[in-house]
C-alpha cells in the first residue's frame, strides 16, 4: 500500500504560502503603513486568527468524547487481554511523561521564547496555583457543562473511557455501539477538515499580526522552538525507542528499518490516524504477534502520542517566555501532567496537538492566544511529532509483547 500523496501536500502548500504572505503583508503594513493605520490592521488580523481558535474551541469536547469512546469500545477480546491493557497503560503513560519532560527540559535550558516581550492581554489573570484536593477534583467536573469546556478536557477524557468500556460489557449489541462511536468519530474528524479550510486565513492572520506587532524577532523565536523541538523529539525516538525494543527483545536496527515507511507517511500526513495501517504492517514485520498489535495499536494511534506530550510541554514554556511570565517549578511540575493529558485527548489528525495546546495553557493560566501563535508554525512541527506518535506505539508494543508471554515470530526485516 503507497502512501496517500492525497491533499496532504496541497495543505501544507497552502498554508506555507499562507505563512509567507502573512510575513510579507506584514511587513509592507509596519514599513508603509501610519502608526494607527497599522495597530488597526493589527487587531483586526489578530481578531481573524483568533476566530479560528474560537472555532476550535468549540469542537474538542465531542472530538475527545467519540475518538476516545470509539477507540475503547473497539478493543478487541484477546488469549491475555487484562496484561496487555496493564503494560499498554504502564509504557504509553511512561513514555509520554519522560517526553514531556524532555520538552520541559528543553523549553528551561534553550529558553526559545525569551525576550521577544509581547503583551500579555488585557483579560489575562495571573493563576493561583491549585492545591492537591483542587487538582483531583479538577479531574471530575461536577456538570456535564464542565465537559463542553476546554478546561474540562480531563473529565471527558474519563467520561469517553468508561463509555467505551461500558460498550464493550454490553456483548454483542456494544459492538454496533461500537460501530456508531468510530461513525461519529469519523465525523468529528471530518467536521474539524472543514474548519481546517479556515486555517490559511488565520496563519495569514496570525504571522501579519506578528509581523506588524512584533517584527522579525518573531521569526528567530519560531525557528528556536523548532530547533529545541526536532532536536528533543529525534533524541527521544532513537535513544528512548532503541532501549525499548532492545528490552523487548527486537534489534533496534530491525525496528527503525520497518519502523521508516509509517515514520515517513506520519510525517507527511501529519496523521495518526492516516498512518495506522502502516504502523501495522510494520509491527508484522518486526515479528510482533497479530493478537498483540491489533489492540495496541488502534488505542495508541489515539492516545498514545509522545511527540505531542513534548511539544505540548515544550508550547508551554515557549508560550509563556514570549510573554514574559515566569513559571514556578510546581508549575513546571503541572505543564508535564497537562501535556501528557493533552496528548491523551489529542486527535489522530494534523494539528489535532496544537488544539488541545488550549487544555495545557488553560491549565498553566497562560493566555490562550498561545494557540493561534504556535498554529503558525504547526505544519512544520506537527510532521515530527506525528511522526514520533505513531513510532512510539510500536515500540511499547514490541515491549508490551515480551512483558505479556508472547514469543516475537521472526523478523521479516
Ligand atoms: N497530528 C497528530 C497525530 O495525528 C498529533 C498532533 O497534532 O500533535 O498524531
Amino acid at each position: 500500500t503507497k502512501p496517500p500523496r492525497s491533499g496532504a501536500y496541497r495543505f501544507l502548500a497552502v498554508i506555507l504560502a499562507a505563512f509567507l504572505l502573512g510575513l510579507l503583508a506584514g511587513y509592507l503594513v509596519s514599513s508603509f503603513a501610519p502608526k494607527e493605520t497599522a495597530s488597526a490592521t493589527a487587531s483586526w488580523l489578530k481578531a481573524l486568527g483568533d476566530v479560528f481558535v474560537r472555532l476550535i474551541r468549540i469542537v474538542i469536547p465531542l472530538l475527545i468524547l467519540f475518538t476516545i469512546a470509539a477507540a475503547t469500545s473497539s478493543i478487541a477480546s484477546a488469549r491475555k487481554l487484562g496484561r496487555i491493557l496493564a503494560w499498554m497503560l504502564i509504557l504509553y503513560i511512561g513514555t509520554s511523561i519522560l517526553a514531556a519532560t524532555w520538552g520541559v527540559l528543553g523549553g528551561v535550558f534553550f529558553k526559545p521564547g525569551e525576550g521577544i516581550g509581547l503583551q500579555v492581554p488585557k483579560d489575562y489573570k495571573p493563576p493561583t496555583p491549585p492545591s492537591g484536593v483542587d487538582l483531583l477534583l479538577s479531574f471530575f467536573q461536577p456538570d456535564f457543562s464542565n465537559l463542553l469546556t476546554v478546561s474540562g478536557s480531563m473529565t471527558m477524557i474519563i467520561f469517553a473511557i468508561l463509555l467505551g468500556v461500558a460498550a464493550v460489557l454490553m456483548g454483542e449489541p456494544g459492538r454496533r455501539v461500537a460501530s456508531g462511536l468510530s461513525l461519529l468519530s469519523s465525523l468529528m474528524v471530518k467536521f474539524v477538515s472543514v474548519v481546517m479550510y479556515y486555517a490559511p486565513v488565520a496563519v495569514f492572520s496570525y504571522s501579519a499580526w506578528l509581523m506588524i506587532s512584533y517584527g522579525p524577532a518573531m521569526l528567530g523565536a519560531y525557528a528556536r522552538f523548532l530547533g529545541v523541538q526536532y532536536g528533543f523529539t529525534l533524541m527521544h525516538f532513537f535513544i528512548v525507542y532503541s532501549i525499548i525494543v532492545y528490552v523487548g527483545g527486537l534489534n533496534p536496527l530491525k525496528y527503525f528499518k520497518a519502523q521508516l515507511t509509517p515514520f515517513l507517511v506520519a510525517f507527511t500526513t501529519r496523521s495518526s490516524a492516516v498512518t495506522l495501517p502502516f504502523n501495522m504492517e510494520a509491527a508484522r514485520k518486526m515479528g510482533i504477534p497479530d493478537e498483540v498489535f491489533e489492540i495496541t495499536l488502534p488505542v495508541g494511534a489515539t492516545v498514545n502520542m509522545d511527540g505531542t506530550a513534548l511539544y505540548q510541554a515544550l508550547s508551554a514554556l515557549f508560550i509563556a517566555q514570549l510573554f514574559g511570565i515566569s513559571l514556578t517549578p510546581g508549575q513546571l511540575g503541572m505543564a508535564i501532567m497537562a501535556a501528557v493529558i493533552g496528548s491523551v485527548a489529542t486527535a489522530a489528525i494534523p494539528g489535532g496537538g496544537t488544539i488541545m495546546l488550549a487544555y495545557v495553557l488553560s491549565v498553566l493560566g497562560l493566555p490562550l492566544e498561545g494557540v493561534g501563535i504556535m498554529l503558525v508554525v504547526d505544519p512544520l512541527a506537527d510532521a515530527v511529532r506525528t511522526a514520533v506518535n505513531a513510532s512510539g506505539d510500536n515500540a511499547c508494543t514490541v515491549l508490551i509483547s515480551r512483558l505479556t508471554g508472547y514469543r516475537l515470530n521472526p523478523p521479516q526485516v
